[in-house]
């Protein structure tokens, strides 16, 4: 806070932000969706909770219902010799063993016909499970009324462990979301057996691509001693079925393997057990080069296969339950197969080989390209990558080995097309990796919620083999007949309220219902999660799904649509617009947009060739012009800025209007919002609205750069007269400036007029004399918030204070620009003619107090109020 006195806001609308000192308590599942707030109990629900087996993740869910039934209706207890009038959780064995004659279900003879599920077989011929574990039918679960020892009796039944804490979660949902469970009972079992999520935690206590603080597993080097918070995330998972953690950053630090690492590491398995959360590593496929003392880490050497089995067997000893490994090789400097002239399949098998007889599998990403492709080069394309590389070795990975493949092509996009390879490998089990942090799509501080993105993906059809296809089903291996395959979500929780952003959890909920179920529509996941977080006020209710519903197309709207992918800085931060970051240079994630067009060529006849990698139907749909949807046209196709959409619209008039319309949306998420005052718990309120606030001021900071970035380049003006025009704002190169020097900023388009003013005195000053008509306005202060400093701004009006505010938000990037470019909005200021507006600045360490302009809105929107 840079040791400077605060001084209290004198407008109440300019609150503080980020509000978060909503985590003194320690961090738990109640922060998030657990919260098991008060409630109207339904008839003959019982209180009293019988647990019938003693592993310790029975104890987990016993432990649970009685917490969950305590917090909703005031009254729960676990009491083993009840029968009657209670909730009986058991596995069937343990049913068997209790009741004699009972029938799983009622004696119900339908079962799902994909899970093989004999429950009332006689026991030695009951289903037996993987040897891995992951299966289907092992997590199913089914609560039934019995009616045998009288109706306020409810069983949650399963046939293992895990399964019961599964529908022990299933009620509770039902409980805290206002639901009856239904009297006739109802079974559920995932859809796809691996639902892990990945955490991209460092030993040192950071987490790449994370926005929620420090690690809640390492820090200087090691695992944590309170690892209380991991016992609460796998709590949290668990309650949204996901069954495996993989809690090391995928650009893995290879001393993780070391004997006293694994010993740690052993304590977050032993910390998630409890809740049936499975741990996964990431490796590195050099190590046994660089820890194992080998020349080599030739897959196909000897010693090194030796090395891998010992090492394996190593943490089976520690983690009898470990998961497997995840593997990320050739890619973006890590090394891998490629040294030694081998393939992925080798690099896999060989750890496949390993944990073969342990149980554990290997999770191998397809994230493996070129990051030096020349961009010179038409044909170069790294949306290619994938399937070239993974399709022409499909067949050659073991059967416990599973590809890990991003839902897009390129990298978490705001919008891409379904990764080919999905299609292009039908030997193999697959799982589909997303993002629940929000590297690209406005890291928690916007609000997106990415249900609907992924659910997307999960239902297009890839036409495989000239038959319905939907992902989801390719996932969940009933299309080509694979045992194993799953979603995997890169998490990003760190210690700050589990994702920074109350309304972000919605995403790593969302995530686990859809592995389990990806037939569940985003909208009713959305609505049960607000009424277990939030409320069950249906006004709460309704606006919140609205709000989160709208929040991705907003999101695209304002940074990139028609498929140009997100806009962003693609070298540093992933975070502000930065158009040409994306261009000329090796990533590849370009959309070669210059004078006359934009677009990349992905076709078969003119460009990479891209397109042909899907199969016939669904390639011969982006082959077209025609045929391609409007909101990936830009994907695959170079197109005039003249063209025209399905709409009619022309490309240029589309990204005008939906820059402003996203910016539109932002702002009115706010608006959306602030019904719900007094509705919504006052913390969680102030919250969420400053963050919402901030979201709209970057939205315009994001539409305007962009709309005056393609105004410049494809020369065509907006037909509404709104790019590059700006009423009512006065730019702070114009004022009359006291200390304050005129600086570019770059790139350009991230500064109104591509200039700012920056401080480098003890204290400045830029002066404005309106000059507009009288009224009440609201007043926008446009300043970059830098690191390393914590810069203080006071806005007078005829010398009177109006605002005074610190510069204290953590946004990326060191220098003036769309990272950290921020909006302040005074509200209801009365303003006349001839009265001064001035603008102080005082600089603190490596923040300048930058400045880009004032906006003056509200009744007035004509232009000419400046005369500096
Ligand atoms: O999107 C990129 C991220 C990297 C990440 C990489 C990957 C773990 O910017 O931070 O590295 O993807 O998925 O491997």
């Amino acid at each position: 806070m840079g040791g400077k006195a605060r001084t209290v806001f004198q407008n109440l609308a300019l609150a503080a932000f980020p509000l978060l000192a909503l985590n003194a308590a320690a961090q738990a599942g109640d922060q998030a969706w657990l919260q098991y707030r008060p409630s109207t109990m339904p008839p003959n629900i019982p209180t009293r909770v019988v647990r019938l087996g003693d592993s310790q993740v029975e104890k987990s869910a016993a432990a649970e219902l009685v917490r969950g039934l305590q917090g909703l209706y005031g009254k729960g207890e676990e009491d083993a010799k009840a029968d009657r009038h209670s909730i009986v959780l058991g596995t069937f064995a343990e049913f068997h063993k209790r009741y004699a004659g009972w029938k799983a279900f009622g004696g119900e003879p339908e079962m799902y016909p994909e899970v093989i599920w004999e429950a009332n077989a006689p026991l030695d011929r009951r289903h037996q499970p993987m040897k891995n574990n992951f299966g289907r039918a092992e997590d199913a679960f089914a609560i039934a009324h019995d009616t045998g020892l009288g109706t306020q009796t409810i069983f949650v039944e399963a046939p293992t462990d895990r399964g019961v804490l599964y529908g022990t979660f299933a009620l509770l949902r039902m409980l805290a979301s206002g639901e009856k469970p239904p009297q006739k009972g109802f079974r559920d079992h995932p859809a796809l057996p691996i639902r892990w999520v990945d955490d991209w935690d460092n030993p040192d206590g950071s987490i790449e691509r994370g926005y929620a603080g420090r690690s809640i597993f390492f820090e200087g080097g090691n695992v944590r001693t309170d690892l209380a918070p991991v016992g609460e995330y796998a709590r949290l998972l668990a309650s949204v079925g996901i069954n495996g953690c993989n809690l090391n950053n995928v650009n893995a630090a290879p001393h993780l393997l070391d004997s006293d690492h694994l010993k740690q590491l052993a304590r977050v398995a032993d910390a998630m057990r409890p809740w049936g959360v499975r741990l996964a590593m990431s490796v590195a496929i050099a190590s046994p080069q660089t820890i194992g003392g080998l020349s080599t880490f030739d897959p196909l050497d000897p010693d090194v296969k030796a090395w891998w089995a010992a090492k394996v067997a190593e943490i089976y000893t520690l983690i009898p339950d470990f998961a497997g490994f995840t593997v990320k090789a050739d890619s973006e400097g890590q090394p891998g197969p490629a040294s030694y002239g081998r393939t992925p399949a080798d690099a896999a098998n060989l750890l496949a080989a390993a944990l073969e007889k342990h149980g554990g599998v290997v999770l191998y990403r397809a994230f493996v390209y070129n990051h030096h492709a020349d961009w010179n080069d038409p044909k170069a394309d790294r949306a290619r990558a994938a399937y070239d590389i993974f399709h022409p070795i499909e067949g050659a990975f073991a059967p416990n080995v599973i590809v890990q493949t991003k839902e897009g092509p390129i990298d978490f996009q705001a919008r891409e097309p379904a990764s080919p390879l999905f299609a292009g490998l039908q030997h193999t089990s697959q799982a589909m990796e997303v993002q629940i942090t929000q590297e690209y799509t406005g890291q928690q501080r916007h609000l997106v919620y990415l249900a609907p993105m992924w659910k997307q993906v999960l239902d297009f059809d890839m036409r495989a083999d000239v038959k319905p296809s939907p992902v989801k089903e390719i996932l969940a291996g009933r299309t080509f007949h694979r045992p194993l395959g799953g979603m995997v979500g890169v998490s990003g929780i760190g210690r700050d309220s589990w994702l920074g952003s109350p309304l972000a959890l919605a995403n790593l909920y969302a995530f686990g219902r859809l592995a389990w179920n990806p037939d569940i529509s985003p909208e009713e996941i959305a609505a049960g999660w607000v009424r277990q977080t939030i409320s069950t006020d249906p006004q709460v209710v309704s606006t919140v799904v609205k709000m989160l519903i709208q929040s991705w197309p907003a999101y695209e709207n304002y940074t990139g649509p028609l498929g140009m992918q997100t806009l962003t800085d693609i070298t540093g931060s992933h975070y502000g617009p930065n158009i040409e970051s994306s261009e000329n240079n090796g990533w590849g994630q370009w959309h070669r947009a210059d004078h006359q067009g934009v677009g990349m060529d992905r076709t078969v006849a003119t460009g990479t060739g891209y397109a042909g990698q899907y199969a016939p139907e669904v390639a011969k749909m982006y082959e077209s012009l025609a045929t391609t949807p409007d909101n990936l046209l830009l994907f695959f196709h170079h197109v005039p800025y003249t063209y025209k959409l399905h709409t009619g619209k022309t490309v240029i008039q589309y990204i005008y209007d939906s820059h402003y319309e996203g910016a539109a949306q932002a702002a009115q998420f706010v608006k959306d919002w602030s019904t719900l005052k007094g509705r919504v718990d006052d913390r969680l309120y102030a919250d969420v609205l400053a963050r919402l606030e901030y979201q709209a001021g970057h939205a315009i900071v994001w539409r305007d750069a962009i709309v005056q970035y393609f105004l410049r380049l494809s020369g065509i003006a907006d037909d509404q007269g709104r790019a590059g025009h700006y009423p009512g704002r006065l730019e702070a190169e114009d004022a009359r400036l006291t200390g304050y020097r005129v600086i570019d900023i770059t790139p350009w388009e991230d500064a109104s007029g591509g200039k700012a003013v920056s401080c480098d005195k003890e204290a400045c000053s830029a002066e404005w004399i309106y000059s507009g008509p009288a009224g009440r306005f609201d007043l926008a202060v446009q300043y970059f918030d830098l690191q390393g400093g914590t810069a203080q701004f006071t806005l007078k009006v005829n010398g009177q204070q109006i605002a005074t505010w610190f510069a204290d938000a953590t946004l990326p990037s060191k220098r003036p620009d769309g990272d950290n470019s921020t909006r302040r909005i005074a509200r209801g200021i009365e303003l006349k003619p001839g009265d001064t507006l001035r603008i102080e600045g005082i600089p603190d360490n490596a923040d300048p107090a930058a400045l880009d302009y004032i906006e003056i809105t509200g009744a007035a929107r004509s232009p000419g109020f400046a005369e500096y």
